[in-house]
């Protein structure tokens, strides 16, 4: 399988499997609220390539389309989850961001990536509104295109030679990132991410927070907002994110990390 690859992949996957082995013994690494500095690598472009439909989302922000019906992913998620879902909180996300940016002139020309890459730059009468309702839309906008009533199984390609090489096997991945999902205390996302140098990590972040405004590259998110499993899970949270596993796209998130 090597000889397939390009010295470019080789270096990066001999980077992941260096950061994920780095911090195996953690389940997820918390990027909390606090004041850290927050990265400017989505300063100055569109987006991570690897996130091309970044790149023209620009104000005044829309409700993407479910890439399927609302019922197709039965297997984990229902439809009238879905539906609220999308249709309510989603749409909530982009009529607020909307909301805080209309007097904003200045910013309109700002990607979604962007604004998310730089909320210590905005001005502060609206940095708490990017931070919460632009994360909204940018993380649900990465969680449907995360999901496929095709999806489940394992990934192949690079990105699952990168996951097996980096965290041992694939099942110690899915572990990890079950339990990082599970250690949310509250409000919301486990992450697999990729830093700069396309180094692979489990983490999760609070509320409506991003990878994004860490200066991590999001591959792959999970909301764990009880809004995402109430109607069918009530508080087995556990099961959820089991069910989670039957469906996601391995085919979005390989392609998301072959673009890094
Ligand atoms: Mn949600």
């Amino acid at each position: 399988m090597w000889s397939l690859r390009t010295p470019l992949s080789r270096r990066r996957l001999l980077q992941a499997s260096l950061a994920a082995a780095a911090t195996a013994a953690l389940p997820g690494r918390a990027l909390g609220t606090g004041s850290n500095p927050v990265s400017g690598s989505g300063e100055g472009r569109g987006g991570p390539a690897s996130l091309p439909w970044l790149q023209d989302a620009r104000f005044p922000f829309s409700l993407p389309e479910l890439p399927y019906p609302p019922d197709a992913l039965e297997a984990a998620i229902d439809a009238q989850t879905m539906e609220i879902h999308h249709g309510r909180h989603h749409q909530g996300y982009v009529n607020n961001l909307n909301r805080a940016l209309e007097g904003q002139p200045s910013l309109h020309a700002r990607t979604l990536a962007e604004l998310m890459a730089s909320l210590e730059s905005l001005p502060e009468e609206v940095r708490t509104a990017v931070r919460n309702q632009g994360g909204g839309h940018l993380n649900h906008s990465l969680f449907w295109t995360s999901l496929s009533p095709a999806g489940g199984g394992e990934p192949g390609g690079p990105l699952g030679e990168a996951i097996r090489s980096g965290f041992g096997s694939f099942e110690t991945f899915r572990e990890r990132f079950s339990a990082a999902a599970g250690s949310v205390f509250g409000s919301g996302w486990s992450w697999l991410v990729a830093d700069g140098r396309g180094r692979l990590d489990i983490v999760t972040t609070p509320n409506q927070d991003n990878p994004l405004s860490r200066g991590l590259t999001p591959l792959l998110g999970l909301d764990v907002w009880e809004h995402a499993y109430y109607l069918r899970y009530q508080n087995r949270r556990a099961d959820y994110v089991q069910a989670f596993w039957n469906v996601v796209s391995w085919e979005e998130t390989g392609r998301r990390f072959d673009a890094l």
